[in-house]
């Protein structure tokens, strides 16, 4: 009996941008119990946002007078963003600010940002003080992150921040391919005293995948596929809320029109050189106490 190679690829073999957002879906399925949110929102709540949103797209169908050949196009639109496992993506990029921004305008301390698609919990512990995992000959500006995590008052929690970052070409480990597992992935704890030292690079820009669905409205819309320089975090401490942020760079084109529109000016480190050539940079976290 012969074997039958499946002829087509999956979604996640066939380029390294298609495939970041296709990987996206799976790490969802995997991860986030999408379902058992489903089952928790409540009829009226459901009926009211549902209600909503339909009649605003009624009300933009009708204003523009949208046609039969725009109403297809967006069905096939739609059908292909499910195909190509973008919806994370699209939603992350295009939804999630706004989110955010609801969670988080009660809080007291630091400023968050989006989540975005490519988090993976469990990334290895490295203490206080350490290096985030890395290839040998690792490509980048090196950059040390010396910072203290305290409440809103000032005193030193023990906690910890849990650093994730694409690499100098605008790659995320485990969903690009050929990338070591966990690299520029780690979890940093603190002593009591809240004090951390990060060692990393700098990344790069990040251009969202171009040959997928949500590749194919930005060229359709002329719009452009950019985030700024960014790293991400997941800061924690028992009693506290978590704080999911991001981290910017001075001087990027893409701070003031980022594509996911997840910049804020509190989150814009200034980093020093120092005479070797490395970079450093001071930034602290101030955590709110968790709500009853
Ligand atoms: C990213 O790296 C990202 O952070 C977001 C929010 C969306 C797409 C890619
Ligand atoms: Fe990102």
């Amino acid at each position: 009996m012969t074997t039958v190679e499946n002829p087509t690829p999956s979604a996640t073999e066939v380029t390294s941008a298609a495939a970041s957002g296709a990987s996206a879906t799976d790490r969802f399925h995997a991860d986030k119990s999408p379902y058992d949110a489903v089952k928790d929102t409540p009829a009226e709540r459901v009926d009211l946002l549902a209600g909503e949103v339909l009649s605003a797209l009624h009300d933009t169908i009708r204003r523009h007078r949208v046609t039969y050949d725009e109403y297809n196009a967006l069905k096939a639109w739609l059908i292909a963003v499910g195909q190509d496992g973008e919806w994370p993506l699209f939603l992350d990029v295009w939804l999630e600010h706004a989110v955010e921004d609801v969670a988080t305008d009660h809080r007291a301390g630091n400023k968050g940002s989006i989540e975005g698609p490519y988090y993976v919990p469990g990334s290895p512990d490295l203490g206080a003080k350490g290096t985030i995992p890395m290839r040998d000959g690792e490509q980048g500006t090196p950059l040390v992150w010396r910072g203290r995590i305290t409440d809103t008052d000032g005193g030193p929690l023990q906690g910890r921040v849990e650093l994730w970052h694409a690499d100098n070409d605008g790659f995320y480990s485990q969903f690009a391919p050929g990338i070591p597992e966990w690299n520029l992935r780690g979890s940093f704890s603190t002593g009591a005293d809240g004090t951390f030292e990060i060692t990393t690079i700098r990344p790069a820009p990040y251009q969202i995948p171009t040959d997928g669905s949500c590749g194919k409205l930005i060229a359709a819309a002329g719009w452009h596929a950019w985030r700024p320089a960014h790293l991400h975090v997941k800061v924690s401490a028992p009693g506290h809320e978590l704080l999911t942020a991001q981290l910017y760079f001075p001087g990027d084109e893409h701070n003031d029109d980022d594509i996911a529109s997840a910049v804020k000016p509190e989150l814009i480190l200034e980093p020093q050189i120092e005479p070797d050539g490395t970079q450093s940079v001071a930034y602290d976290f101030a955590l709110d106490p968790e709500r009853i």
